[in-house]
């Protein structure tokens, strides 16, 4: 039986491809900055994103942890969505390592904070007051839908920040099924940041490692950073080249998973007993919730594992994330879309 594993795309496994680039890579020492696969990766993600320079970390984590402390002193604040991934999955990284406070401000369903929200949320001068610094947004944004924030949403965001001498990192972990989702060029949607964060090793499948693209100060400033952090990796290389393989061949296929998401979506909403907003899917994520009293979240769960069906539920609750990924094809909808329906048959 085929596992068909929807927990994350996480879970995804490296491409033949990959595996042969790992063991052909040229390496060297990366903290000398004599790593060439590294450099080359570094160059490429730059570009991507239409900045001048990037730094390879060990993960999205601490990519994001990375550029926290490095655009804020202890006792600056951070303005940060509910319902972001920094502030609720990344252990308080910023505050225990950074003396940073986070300033939240309500994500709304597809992902953007409310410019007024925002503005209302910039301290002013005061003595009393910590001093704002940063204004953190996520796209696609994870518990938010997987929804795709716009090139017009983020320039907006951007353009406040600099009325108010503030700067903007994005939690890209997820920047190119936002690109693919809008049909846009990933550098639209960074044009207005000043330093964005996207993985390897979620949909593009790579086993390992993300990157953190910048001007060329602030990236020499996030190298220092790393270092302290004790993510200053050596011959890197091995797990560089298959970031390169990564961008060069996983990102339009991207495509395949959202619409392979959307169908999963209108399958579900067919089964009496589940709950989903079709809408709100744009990507390869979706949510949905249990609305039958004849079966816990524990036994749903447990359930379709044995039919070999992974999802997560979402800490106790009766709502359910699917991750749709390099791995999942078109058949394992079709398998998915049935063993869902049996489970609630059977209860
Ligand atoms: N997200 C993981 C879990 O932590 C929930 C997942 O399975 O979706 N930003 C965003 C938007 C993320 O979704 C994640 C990982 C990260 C950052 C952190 O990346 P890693 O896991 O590489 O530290």
């Amino acid at each position: 039986m085929k596992v068909i594993d929807l927990r994350s795309d996480t879970v995804t496994l490296p491409t033949a491809t990959m595996r042969e680039a790992m063991c052909q890579a040229e390496v060297g020492d990366d903290v000398f900055r004599e790593d060439p696969t590294v450099n080359r990766l570094e160059k490429m993600a730059a570009e991507c994103m239409g900045k001048q320079a990037a730094l390879f970390v060990a993960s999205g984590t601490m990519g994001n942890l990375v550029c926290t402390l490095t655009h804020c002193a202890r006792g600056e604040e951070v303005i940060l969505g509910s319902r972001s991934h920094i502030f609720l999955n990344e252990a308080g990284g910023m505050s225990a390592l950074g003396g940073i406070q986070p300033h939240i401000v309500e994500n709304q369903p597809d992902g953007t904070m409310r410019l007024e929200d925002i503005e209302s949320a910039i301290r002013g001068d005061d003595v009393h007051w910590p001093r704002t610094r940063l204004i953190c947004l996520e796209n696609t944004h994870n518990y938010c839908n997987g929804s795709a924030l716009s090139a017009q949403y983020i320039d907006s965001v951007g353009a406040l920040a600099r009325c108010h001498g503030l700067s903007v990192h994005l939690d890209g972990a997820r920047i190119f099924n936002a690109a693919v989702a809008l049909g846009v060029n990933a550098k639209e949607l960074t044009r207005s940041v000043d330093s964005v964060i996207f993985c390897f090793s979620k949909g593009l499948s790579a086993p390992v490692g993300s990157v953190v693209c910048g001007p060329s100060d602030f990236i020499a400033e996030a190298r220092r950073t790393r270092k302290v952090l004790g993510g200053g990796m050596r011959q890197a290389g091995i797990i560089a080249a298959a970031g390169i393989t990564a961008l060069e061949q996983m990102v339009d296929r991207l495509a395949e998973d959202h619409t392979n998401a959307r169908r999963l979506a209108a399958g579900i909403a067919q089964i009496k007993g589940l709950s989903i907003d079709v809408r709100a899917v744009q990507t390869n994520i979706i949510y949905f919730e249990l609305a039958s009293d004849r079966l816990s979240s524990e036994q749903f769960v447990a359930r379709l594992e044995k039919k070999g069906i992974k999802l997560l539920c979402l800490g106790g609750s009766s709502c359910f994330r699917i991750v749709t990924h390099y791995g999942i094809e078109a058949e394992d909808v079709d398998v998915t879309l049935a063993a869902l329906r049996e489970v609630i048959e059977e209860s």
